[in-house]
């Protein structure tokens, strides 16, 4: 995929924070996005010092710097999609908007990264309130997971019947199509797809792993991608799953430092020409 008729790549974009232990943000997003074969621009909003055991620091870039960032690339390569990963700050939600407001992407995923993988708030809550007043109404697609559409939608999601309720308040906030991933449903997990009009259950069978650092960023960085390449957001969402579960399944037979292991798409090797 990515060749247009003008002999240009498609052109992807994500605006993400850096995992230095190259599982998740932007690392995971260029990794998905070189496996796909198109061409990935990067805005980085934070640096983290991470391993696969915790997030040890972190430092905000200056949100004129985030602006420069996507204004550089946005004015010259421009984008057939973009993605917001770890914003983490209500001023550098803004400044995303508003920067992103001024050029034409015409699609948006917004990964609402603000609760870590044990469930914890990473943020201090104006950045959920940014994302509502700021950046959803932008968004082509939301895709929170069930702690981030509890803390969007504020209120709690308990199970299916709950998630449809929070993904039509969601769609509310702005985006025409809501994503709310990973809702157990005994021994299956459920992604709700909400198209403004009806729910569309998704279910998947679990796989066993703890390695899953990164898969929400390859699953929505995916989806930007086939949403780039013209595919409806139905087909771009069922693409992206199938993407993300073989990635799943690909690092969970690897053991990467003493936690939460990476996953990792498959690619194929590069073989020297004879
Ligand atoms: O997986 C969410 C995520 C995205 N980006 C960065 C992160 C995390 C989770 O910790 O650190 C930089």
């Amino acid at each position: 995929m990515g060749e247009d008729q003008v002999n240009q790549p498609l052109k992807v974009l994500t605006i993400a924070g850096s995992d230095s232990g190259g599982a998740a943000g932007m690392q995971a997003d260029l990794r998905a996005w070189a496996v796909l074969g198109v061409y990935g621009l990067s805005v980085v909003t934070a640096v983290t010092a991470q391993n696969s055991l915790a997030v040890q620091s972190v430092q905000f870039m200056p949100p004129q710097l985030v602006a420069a960032q996507l204004t550089a690339v946005l004015s010259d390569y421009g984008a057939a999609a973009a993605k917001t990963g770890f914003l983490g700050r209500a001023e550098i939600v803004e400044t995303v908007a508003q920067t992103l407001a001024a050029h034409a992407v015409p699609y948006l995923v917004v990964d609402p990264v603000l609760v870590n993988h044990q469930g914890k708030s990473m943020f201090p809550a104006a950045v959920a309130g940014a994302y509502r007043q700021h950046l959803l109404p932008q968004a082509t697609i939301l895709t929170p997971n069930r702690a981030e559409a509890e803390l969007l939608a504020g209120m709690p999601v308990r199970g299916l019947a709950d998630g449809e309720t929070a993904v039509r308040r969601l769609a509310e906030l702005g985006p025409p199509y809501v994503l709310l991933k990973r809702i157990p449903a005994g021994e299956r997990v459920v992604d709700l797809l909400f198209d403004g009009q009806a729910v569309r259950r998704l279910a998947a069978p679990k796989i066993d792993t703890h390695h899953t650092h990164g898969a929400g960023d390859t699953l929505s960085a995916a989806l930007c991608t086939f949403l780039a390449a013209g595919a409806g957001v139905e087909t771009a969402v069922a693409r992206a799953r199938q993407f993300t579960r073989q990635a799943l399944q690909h690092g969970a037979g690897w053991q990467m430092g003493g936690g939460h292991g990476p996953v990792f798409p498959r690619c194929t090797p590069w073989q020297p020409e004879e």
